[in-house]
This record gives structure tokens, C-alpha cells and sequence, in this order.
């Protein structure tokens, strides 16, 4: 079977039916065709603000907990719809099995974790500082969410915003990455059947409430500038971030930005070297090399430097790379041949700058854009080093110094996700505390991706600043009103003023 013929009927299993039109879709698998579709137009994307926008109106009146049980719906539908969903997801994008399935995996999680949450949007009691008074903290929606979202992870991002958004009693409009339409139109798909099930057991869902905008960049754009869009949350570049926040800034809407990583493990003495293997294979080599939590910087203590690399070596030169719908393949396509040619760029530049590599090259005659996984000695933190590519390219640096890897770990500007591996307390400890990592994820003898929906997501500096997911990341999600209550017959004025007439 075709991969389109499979996904053709992927999408019939997921109860989709895209509309034909200009918009070319692909797998990174073997460039073949997935078919063109229709996209929306700028006017729609405007209607679709406004009709979101009446909806949160009604929505905002619906009990939380009802709301979460619109989310409790939506994991079913995923539950469900895991394998088919997983599936479309690995064609489309190039992830391999297990990595797609882990996507809808994520997405049922935040859905647990909202329908929770639906229950427990708490506000804080405050002491007043006055006879007979109560203070408090009430949490509100805040009108319509919009979703940008990267191809990398082209539906688990929309569940995290989605899933938390509703329970908080907003709308949502999702803008996908142009890349993975067929998995935003199956995601949003499953929403769908989730609200006429919601519906069907005569709940009010106002219509709107949810919408998908399929195509490019001026769709993006009206999310940005409409002024009735009250929060954008946006995954990608920070070039990409560098435009979205100034422009929402400027309209003082709010923006929750997840941009670029560029992410560590520093290995010390006493790391459990078959342990920290593992991790750093899965963190630099994972999902080839295109999370914005892989591992792209590792810094080697001197004296583990001669034993780990050779051993780090044979794990890269053991690696299979292909077709990732193949068992034992870990390493699928690039999504298309641009990332390769910025992969291959990078180690040029790497090259230039005084570094050795050793793998990376491309793999041609699949039809993608696949390439082996590069390990690139390199003297110092230099050139490419500082920046994101987005592929498997895992820059190595000796340190003999704890306190001077830790100043070279904060050097860089992003400051996504972090990891230390060692059996040293001063030094896990170290790691984790002011001083130590800068990134708003630090990891002990764990890799730093593949974060678990229940703790916040997202990092510092040009990271973007934003947190989605677990913990109280929710809160970007609503608006906090402070409630004061004088339930006495005078009225004392705060600080000791008098003001009497
Ligand atoms: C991303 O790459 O945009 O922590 C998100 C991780 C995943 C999410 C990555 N849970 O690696």
C-alpha cells in the first residue's frame, strides 16, 4: 500500500474528509504527494475570530467543571483514535512508531490533567489588613486563544493549549504548521465528534468554540493582530517569536512564546556512564534531532572525555536511519530538504570553526531528506554551537572546571532545557540552583527532552518566556481579579488614610 493510499484511509478511520484545493501536503518519508487541499482565506480566519469570540462569551458562563467534561470527552475520542492518530502523525511529519503513538500519548495526559484542573482553578485568601474585611483572588477567561504550532509536534502543542484553554472557559482558534495539516485536521476532527457527544448529552457548546485555520502565514497573522484575540500562544522559531511578540506587545494583547533551545548534559566524574548513554542517544538522536528539547550541547568532563566518546561514537555509527514505519529504525527523515541543507550548512560552519565530525552525512535514494546523526568535536563554544539547527547535530566540548561549565552553559541565548548528569549531590544540586542552569527545565541523570505533561514547558531568554502544560501554566489562560469584601458597617481605608467628608 501507498503511504497516501494509507493515509487516505487514516483519515477516513478519523472521520475526515479534506477539501480539495491549492495547498500541497507530503510525507517527509518519501516526498510522495498526500494530496492538495483547500485552505482558508484571510476573510475566514477573521470570521472565525469573531464567531470564536461570541463563543467564548457563553462559554465563559459554563460551570469549569462542565467544561472539563467537554476535555474528559476529547481524551476518549484520543484514547480511541490513538493508533490511527499516531499513525497519520508518524507519515506525516517522519517520526518514528513508538514517537508518534508518544504524541497522542501526550495529548491524552494534558486532557487528564485538565479535566482536573476544571475542578481546581484556585484562587489565593489574602488576611486584610482592615476590621471586618476579606480579600481574595477570583480567576476569569479570557476571550479567544490563539494556537500557532510548529510540524515537529503538529497536534500534541494544540492539546496542551486546547485541552487547558477550554477548562479555563476560553475559545481557541489553532493555526497549524503548513507542514502537518492532515494531523491538524485529525485532531481537530476528534474535538469535533467530542462536542457532539458534549452536545448530544445536552450540554451547550456555543458554535465556535474551537476552529482550525489550514494554510500559511497570513493566517498566523490575523491571530497576531486581531485585537479579539486575547492570548497567542506560539511554538517556533525565535525569529519567528521576534515578530509575534512585539506585535502582540504593541496591541497589549498577552503571548506565550516557545521558541528556540539549545539544549545541554554536562557529564561529570561520577555520571553512571552506561546510564547517561542512553540518555543522551535518546535526547540528541531522538525524533531526528527536530524537538525543541533535543540534546544539541554536551560537555564532557576531562577526565570520562577518552572513555564516553568512543562509546557515544558506536552508538551514532549504530543507528539505524530510514523509513521510521520500519521496526528498529530510530531515526526517520528531516522534514523536508531545507532542514538538510541547514544541517549541512551547520557542519560546514562547524568545520570552519576548528571542529571534527564525524557522521552526518547524507542519506540519499529514500526519497526524503534523511541524514546520519553528526557528533562534532569542537574547541569551544563557537560558531554553530550557539545557535539551533534543527537537526540531529550533537556539538561535544571537554570542561576540566564545575563553576566554568557552568558559566559556558549559560552563555548561550536560549535557555529552553538543561540536564547534569552526575552521582555528585553538590554538584546535582549545584545545577539546580541559582547558579547553576538558566533554562526553565533542569534535569538530573535524565536527557533533557521528552518533559511529561504535568510540570510547566518552556524556557528563559530568547526561549520566549512562555509556560504551557502542567503546573500552574494554566494561568496564562485567565485573568486574575483581586476581590475585596467589607462585610462591616464603617469603612476603613487601607495604609491608615482618612479621608472624611
Ligand atoms: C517541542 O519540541 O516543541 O519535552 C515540544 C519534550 C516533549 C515536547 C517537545 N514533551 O521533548
Amino acid at each position: 500500500m501507498s503511504l497516501n493510499t494509507e493515509v487516505q484511509t487514516l483519515l477516513a478511520q478519523l472521520g475526515v474528509t479534506p477539501e480539495a484545493g491549492p495547498l500541497p501536503t507530503r510525507t517527509p518519508i518519501s516526498g510522495e504527494s498526500l494530496g492538495s487541499i483547500a485552505e482558508h482565506t484571510a476573510a475566514e480566519a477573521e470570521a472565525a475570530i469573531q464567531s470564536a469570540h461570541r463563543a467564548f462569551r457563553d462559554w465563559r458562563n459554563v460551570p469549569a467543571p462542565l467544561r472539563g467534561e467537554l476535555v474528559r470527552l476529547l481524551g476518549e475520542e484520543l484514547r480511541a483514535n490513538k493508533a490511527a492518530l499516531g499513525r497519520l502523525v508518524s507519515i506525516e511529519v517522519g517520526k518514528v512508531v513508538s514517537e508518534g503513538l508518544g504524541e497522542v500519548q501526550e495529548m491524552i495526559d494534558i486532557c487528564d490533567f485538565a479535566v482536573g484542573l476544571s475542578r481546581q482553578l484556585y484562587g489565593y485568601t489574602i488576611a486584610s489588613e482592615r476590621p471586618s474585611h476579606r480579600m481574595m483572588e477570583t480567576w476569569h477567561p479570557i476571550g479567544v486563544i490563539g494556537v500557532i504550532s510548529a510540524f515537529n509536534f503538529p497536534v500534541a502543542v494544540w492539546s496542551w493549549n486546547t485541552a487547558l484553554a477550554l477548562v479555563c472557559g476560553n475559545a481557541v482558534v489553532w493555526k497549524p504548521s503548513e507542514k502537518a495539516s492532515l494531523s491538524a485536521l485529525a485532531a481537530h476532527a476528534l474535538l469535533e465528534r467530542a462536542l457532539k457527544r458534549f452536545a448530544d448529552a445536552g450540554h451547550h457548546a456555543p458554535d465556535g468554540l474551537s476552529s482550525l485555520l489550514i494554510g500559511g502565514r497570513a493566517l498566523g497573522e490575523a491571530l497576531v493582530d486581531s485585537p479579539k484575540v486575547a492570548l497567542v500562544s506560539a511554538t517556533g522559531s525565535t525569529r519567528m517569536g521576534r515578530e509575534v511578540g512585539p506585535k502582540v506587545a504593541a496591541r497589549f494583547g498577552r503571548s506565550l512564546l516557545e521558541l528556540g533551545g539549545n539544549n545541554t548534559a554536562i557529564v561529570t566524574p561520577s555520571a553512571d556512564l552506561d546510564l547517561t548513554l542512553r540518555g543522551v542517544a535518546f535526547a540528541a538522536m531522538g525524533t531526528a534531532g527536530q524537538r525543541c528539547t533535543t540534546l544539541r550541547r554536551l560537555f564532557l568532563h576531562d577526565s570520562i572525555y577518552d572513555a564516553f566518546l568512543p562509546r557515544l561514537k558506536s552508538a551514532y555509527s549504530s543507528v539505524k536511519v530510514g523509513n521510521p514505519l520500519e521496526t528498529g529504525v530510530l531515526i526517520g527523515p528531516l522534514i523536508d530538504d531545507g532542514a538538510l541543507v541547514g544541517m549541512e550548512k551547520a557542519l560546514d560552519d562547524a568545520r570552519a570553526a576548528g571542529g571534527t565530525v564525524h557522521g552526518g552525512a547524507a542519506v540519499t535514494g529514500l526519497g526524503g531528506a534523511y541524514a546520519h546523526p553528526a557528533l562534532v568535536e569542537m574547541p569551544a563554544q563557537v560558531g554553530p554551537v550557539v545557535h539551533e539547527t534543527f537537526a540531529p547535530i550533537l556539538y561535544v566540548m571537554r570542561y576540566k572546571d564545575f563553576d566554568d561549565v557552568l558559566e559556558k552553559h549559560n552563555e548561550v541565548p536560549q535557555g529552553l532545557s538543561s540536564s547534569i548528569f552526575t552521582n555528585d549531590l553538590r554538584e546535582a544540586e549545584a545545577f539546580l540552583s541559582a547558579r547553576g542552569s538558566d533554562c526553565g527545565i533542569a534535569n538530573v541523570n535524565i536527557g533533557p527532552s521528552g518533559a511529561e505533561i504535568g510540570g510547566a514547558f518552556g524556557g528563559e531568554k530568547e526561549t520566549g518566556g512562555g509556560r504551557e502544560s502542567g503546573s500552574d501554566a494554566w494561568k496564562a489562560y485567565m485573568r486574575r481579579a483581586t476581590n475585596t469584601i467589607n462585610y462591616g458597617t464603617t469603612l476603613p481605608l487601607a495604609q491608615g488614610v482618612s479621608f472624611d467628608i
